[in-house]
């Protein structure tokens, strides 16, 4: 399996988030995939390739133009205001309220954000659309005939809707992809969301369409981030109604409670028979991870691959979360192996 990669993903480099009522050091870090590059490497995962350049017109089809406009200018207009210090909002709109978008930098990062964890940096942008970019790359190597590849995108996306940013992602990678896959000819296209936390953007992106299945196994968002979408009864609405499945799971759950989730989600896409599969990898699962509260251990990920491999499916692997860093290659990877292992 090919992996694309780009350093350009230490461009985003945050230097502090707000989580459990104090300004921390970002969790999510350059040497999250500077990990999970050197595991690709000493396993001989792969050839290991650049992204190509593919512009903005594939992300417009997923994120409002007034949105991707923001995070172009978002750094600079920020510093003419502010100064050189990352970019993070300060209010949102709650109900009761207006969501006009204003005019000023520190009202637009209150209007597209969801969550004051996710700094805009001097090199957001570039780190952002070389991370589309890697997943383009990807999907294009899987589109033009590769059983799989693996997109390592940094930062992430699943949290990234049409006209929002929020929990670290900024254009969502993988919906990005999907939409690619689309436009190539694929006829539908699922998208299946290991991450620990509900892709709330992927949903609303794909939310009323049915050419799109999306799949989130997450934790129960009565406990956890991003706490306002991923309810078992979200289905779809109009066309979409029955192509969005939620599996939440309580905190505490291990393999033995996830297992059964991702069967039931492989069985959902096989019901389905999509021409490609898109995985949004995130290993925030594991039992280690500082922000989360699942149990899985290091080999449940090379089974996780196995099952996804018996998919039988086309299938682009897009790095979302995990945060126990020194983990995350041996983690990330064993997905990677897994599915290999039960594909040859
Ligand atoms: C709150 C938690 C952000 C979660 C980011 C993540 N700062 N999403 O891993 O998948
Ligand atoms: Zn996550």
């Amino acid at each position: 399996m090919k992996t694309i990669y780009t350093d350009d993903h230490r461009l985003q480099d945050g230097k502090a988030e707000l989580i459990d009522g104090k300004l921390q050091p970002c969790f999510e870090m350059p040497r999250r995939a500077d990990i999970i590059i050197a595991r690709v490497r000493d396993v001989g995962l792969g050839e290991v390739i650049p992204p190509q350049d593919f512009g903005l017109d594939p992300v417009r089809r997923v994120h409002k133009d007034n949105f991707v406009d923001f995070l172009h200018t978002a750094w600079d207009r920020w510093v003419e205001d502010h100064g050189a210090y990352d970019a993070l909002p300060l209010n949102w709109a709650t109900r009761g309220m207006r969501a006009i978008e204003p005019e000023s930098i520190d009202g637009k990062l209150s209007y597209f954000s969801f969550d004051a964890g996710t700094p805009i940096t001097a090199g957001t942008w570039r780190a952002i659309t070389g991370s589309a970019n890697v997943a383009l790359t990807g999907q294009k190597l899987v589109a033009d005939g590769a059983r799989s590849a693996f997109a390592l995108c940094r930062p992430p996306g699943h949290h990234a809707g049409t006209d929002f940013y929020g929990g670290y992602c900024f254009f969502n990678n993988a919906a990005v992809a999907a939409q690619a896959f689309r436009d190539a000819g694929a006829g539908r296209v699922a998208i299946l969301d290991v991450d620990y936390h509900h892709g709330n953007g992927t949903q609303e992106i794909f939310y009323d369409r049915d050419d799109v299945l999306t799949i989130s196994i997450h934790a129960d968002p009565k406990q956890e981030f991003p706490f306002f979408l991923g309810f078992a009864d979200e289905t779809g609405e109009g066309r979409g109604e029955g192509h969005h499945l939620n599996l939440p799971l309580r905190w505490g759950s291990g393999w033995d409670a996830y297992r059964p989730a991702l069967e039931t989600a492989m069985g959902r896409i096989r019901d389905y028979a999509p021409d490609a599969l898109v995985v949004s990898l995130g290993v925030d699962t594991f039992e280690e991870d500082p922000i989360s509260k699942f149990k899985l251990k290091h080999d449940d990920y090379t089974t996780m691959g196995a099952i996804i491999a018996g998919g039988g499916l086309p299938t682009l692997f897009v790095m979302e979360g995990g945060y126990a860093v020194d983990a995350l290659g041996v983690n990330a990877v064993n997905v990677l192996t897994g599915f290999e292992a039960a594909v040859s």
